[in-house]
């Protein structure tokens, strides 16, 4: 008999770092919402609720109507739980605070209620992430402020994401490492299928959209070259590429199979901080990550989850994966770096 999200959970309230009784309700509602959120998804063609708003997002993106909807079905599922100081969202300008009607609790919830929401429309696979971190301990008195969850990605205590695929899938880490549950949908069910997933720390496979090449700093483009010159090459193998365009489905097929995955900051006006968002798209997904023995990095030297942010919606470079091949890129960044063959 597998075992259900519930009894991994209650398990770890037995640990000695015991999970508190509140994050135990906040994964378990955040989960649920989910299976709506994938719900919601599986059935947007024949709901007619495919393809965008006619508006932008914070990030000046084009908003699906799903990114709303999925937006709502996670600020409408945790508000009434006594769990959350406040929620915020990349679809979502500002903080949203519990209403005063409502109890507050302890933790503070950041999401990207769907990552790669432009494969949509083409049934592409799509995510969603979400962070955990604790309210500061003064903010019980008080109205939580945007400035309470600019924490770094050490703080977080929990953080995982749904991806909408073939299957449907909850990955999810409390800091004992990383463990998938797989929706039973006749059940209705998240019911355990992997446990402790390590990426492997050397890897042939890389992930970056070539599209960007022109735009690479030098470090990049170096490493990427080398990669695509293959057993030829420097690096005297032959490597595979994928790009799914979701990060959510880049970073799952790295946890399962090992793998590098680059978005860095380039040379675009728009880029130079990077594309993907610290604290509900790199923080989260570093967390998972690094519990699965990778490495997670600005696609320098920097560590992801060492990078104090100063805004709700910072974006940054990211460099991930296994950690022989992240450590790689990072040689790669040296200045004019005489690099040494694998
Ligand atoms: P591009 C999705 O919008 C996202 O933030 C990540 O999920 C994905 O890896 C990346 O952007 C794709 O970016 O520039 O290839 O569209």
């Amino acid at each position: 008999m597998r075992k259900s999200l519930t009894q991994f959970l209650v398990e770890q309230q037995r640990l000695e770092n015991a999970m508190p009784a509140q994050l135990r309700l906040l994964i378990e509602v955040v989960a649920r919402a989910c299976k709506v959120i994938g719900h919601t998804i599986n059935k947007g063609a024949i709901t007619g609720l495919l393809g965008s708003m006619n508006r932008e997002n914070i990030q000046g993106e084009v908003q699906k109507q799903l990114d709303v909807i999925s937006n709502d079905i996670l600020l409408e599922a945790n508000e009434w739980g006594g769990h959350l100081a406040a929620l915020a969202s990349e679809e979502m300008e500002a903080i949203h605070p519990i209403p005063y009607r409502l109890p507050k609790g302890e933790y503070l919830l950041v999401y990207d209620p769907i990552d790669g929401s432009s494969n949509i429309d083409v049934n592409g696979v799509v995510g969603t992430i979400f962070s955990v971190l604790k309210a500061p301990e003064n903010a019980s008195g008080r109205d939580v402020t945007e400035a309470d969850f600019l924490q770094p990605g050490s703080r977080q205590v929990a953080a995982g994401y749904a991806i909408y695929g073939p299957q449907t899938l909850l990955v999810l880490s409390v800091g004992t490492g990383v463990y998938a549950f797989s929706l039973d949908r006749e059940m209705g069910s998240w019911v355990q299928t992997a446990e402790r997933m390590t990426i492997p720390p050397s890897t042939r496979e890389f992930a970056i959209s070539m599209a960007n090449q022109r735009f690479w700093n030098p470090g990049v483009a170096s490493y990427i070259g080398d990669l695509v010159a293959g057993k030829d090459g420097p690096r005297g193998a032959d490597f595979n590429m994928r790009w799914m365009g979701s990060m959510v489905g880049d970073v799952h097929r790295v946890l399962t199979r090992g793998g590098v995955f680059l978005y860095p900051s380039d040379s675009r006006a728009n880029m130079r901080s990077g594309k993907l968002r610290l604290m509900y798209e790199a923080n989260p997904i570093a967390f998972l990550v690094e519990q699965a023995g990778g490495l997670a990095t600005d696609g320098g030297a920097r560590r992801i989850m060492d990078i104090v942010p100063d805004g709700l919606h910072q974006r940054v470079g990211m460099v991930l994966g296994s950690a022989d091949e992240v450590s790689k890129v990072i040689e790669y960044q040296k200045p004019a770096q005489a690099l040494a063959a694998p």
